[in-house]
């Protein structure tokens, strides 16, 4: 859709449905005169800027409708940076709809979804990364979400990412001062300096691009899936980490067999979890065959799996195929903890059945931990388990690994420093280190210095598309087509 970005846009900024209050807003240079012709005053008309006054919505032929509450919101000291009025309205269908009706009516148009935030954006109220902050904002379930989002929204990314720009402009205006030169004055220490120059950027912008790796989890969720042979008890952990009985448990081998999916939130992380049906072995259930197949894509999608293993211990082939399995996961990197199942019971079990051998042996060298939903604590050892991966990016961080952590840009020190949680991010930071890396190439291979700043500015260009400084009309409509009427 294209917008116009100079007329007078309205809608509703809360969703369809009745509430105790709704939300209406209005922006663009004939708000107020709309507002003229549909709302009668209580008292003096906003004797400030920025003050809310009650009126009468008297929508002219229509009577007297409602009594809302005006707040007005005067350029450029608004939302969009146009005078905005906010009317907060009693939640209703007919008086939302005469609201809207006399307000379109009245000459507003009907604004197309994320309009005013687009607005905020034309008018330079808020860069790309923030305007894009916002819907993460109102989408967040998760405390962190919430708290990346809102940083980003009040210009983290945007801050770390003109750090870059200045430097990659201070190495441009050290390239432009050498083109003016003669080519015989031209020195092999200028060259080397304009590498070094551009190493530190480099630098830089990889340690921002390496903290998308947990950035994604905190704005997408993690992606945990449990599984395992039937009966080892995956529904039962399921049902303990979601704190009620979502998934049907029963002795029953095979009772899960499609697969159950549900989010929740540790340590104020969201979390994706899926219970999945027994990787039961040559059945010929075409059901029971289509839940392995089930369960089988969720490991592919899983970002960490938690694998049970229950007594009593599988026949031999059956350990066998599961150890393969399991390396196989291994082998593509996925994440693994092996959960040994039913600890209550070890002391019941003879020698030969004791699973922490059986998983030393087995899958020696992946985490493991024991797990009954009748012990106390084990409950928030898993939790701790999960809450530690994703915060450490492994499942068991050695004091070096923590340590380094803790002075590096990943969550596990988001209060000094940036995260990406946004794909295109990434991409435009990627792209910018590989025409960095040429630029540096280019240098050591003794090419112009003309040539050179061309590949820089190009790193440039690829940087303002994340603040949207140098940004395509396609981008924008795409990135605030995703948005909300009213937002
Ligand atoms: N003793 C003991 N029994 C458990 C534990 N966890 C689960 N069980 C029992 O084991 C049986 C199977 O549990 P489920 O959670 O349904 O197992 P599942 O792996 O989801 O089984 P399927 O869906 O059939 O693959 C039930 O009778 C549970 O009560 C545990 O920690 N200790
Ligand atoms: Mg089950």
């Amino acid at each position: 859709m294209n917008y116009s970005d100079i007329d007078t846009i309205a809608a509703f900024s809360t969703p369809p449905g009745e509430s105790g209050l709704a939300v209406f807003r209005i922006s663009g240079p004939e708000s107020g005169l709309i507002c003229d012709k549909l709302f009668v005053p209580f008292g003096t008309r906003f004797p400030k800027p920025s003050d809310m006054e009650g009126y009468t919505l008297a929508p002219g032929n229509w009577g007297d409708m409602d009594e809302v509450v005006l707040a007005c919101f005067r350029a450029p000291n608004s939302y969009t940076g146009d005078d905005v009025y906010e009317i907060s309205c009693h939640g209703g269908q007919a008086v939302r709809q005469a609201i809207f009706d006399s307000v379109i009516a009245a000459g507003a148009r009907s604004a197309g979804p994320g309009e005013f935030s687009r607005r905020a954006f034309i008018n330079g109220k808020m860069d790309l990364s923030a305007a894009e902050a916002v819907m993460d904002l109102i989408g967040a379930q998760a405390e962190k979400q919430a708290q990346v989002a809102f940083r980003q929204l009040k210009g983290g990314i945007s801050r770390t990412v003109h750090r870059r720009v200045d430097q990659l402009y201070g190495t441009l205006a050290h390239l432009e001062m050498l083109l003016d030169w003669d080519e015989e004055e031209e020195r092999a220490e200028d060259r080397a300096t304009l590498i070094r120059e551009l190493d530190e950027a480099s630098v830089e912008l990889g340690r921002l691009s390496a903290t998308f790796v947990s950035g994604r989890v905190i704005r997408e969720g993690l992606a945990v899936v449990i599984a395992g042979s039937p009966n080892v008890g995956k529904s039962s952990i399921l049902n303990a980490l979601a704190g009620r009985d979502r998934a049907i448990v029963s002795p029953i081998p095979g009772t899960t067999r499609d697969t159950v999916e549900i989010d929740l939130t540790l340590g104020g992380y969201l979390v994706h979890l899926t219970d999945t049906a027994g990787l039961a072995v040559d059945s010929h259930d075409p059901i029971e065959r289509e839940g392995v197949t089930r369960a089988e894509s969720a490991l592919e999608e899983a970002d960490l799996i938690l694998w049970v293993v229950s007594p009593p211990l599988p026949c031999v082939s059956e350990r066998e195929r599961e150890a393969l399995r399991i390396d196989q996961l291994v082998a593509q990197g996925k994440p693994l903890l092996v959960i040994l199942g039913k600890d209550d019971l070890r002391i019941t079990l003879p020698q030969e059945e004791d699973l922490t051998k059986y998983a030393a042996q087995r899958f020696a060298g992946v985490p493991s931990m024991t797990w009954s939903d009748k012990q106390e604590g084990d409950l928030t050892r898993l939790r701790d388990t999960i809450i530690t991966f994703i915060g450490y990016g492994q499942l068991q961080p050695d004091p070096v690994t923590r340590e380094r952590q803790a002075t590096s840009s990943t969550v596990g020190d988001m209060e000094s420093h940036e995260v990406l949680t946004h794909a295109r991010h990434k991409a435009a930071i990627d792209r910018a280190i590989a025409l960095v890396t040429q630029s540096q190439m280019d240098l050591k291979n003794n090419f112009s210095f003309d040539l050179v700043a061309i590949t820089l500015k190009e790193a440039l260009t690829e940087l303002a598309t994340i603040t949207g400084d140098d940004v395509s009309e396609t981008l924008i409509e795409t990135i605030f087509n995703r948005f909300c009427v009213g937002k």
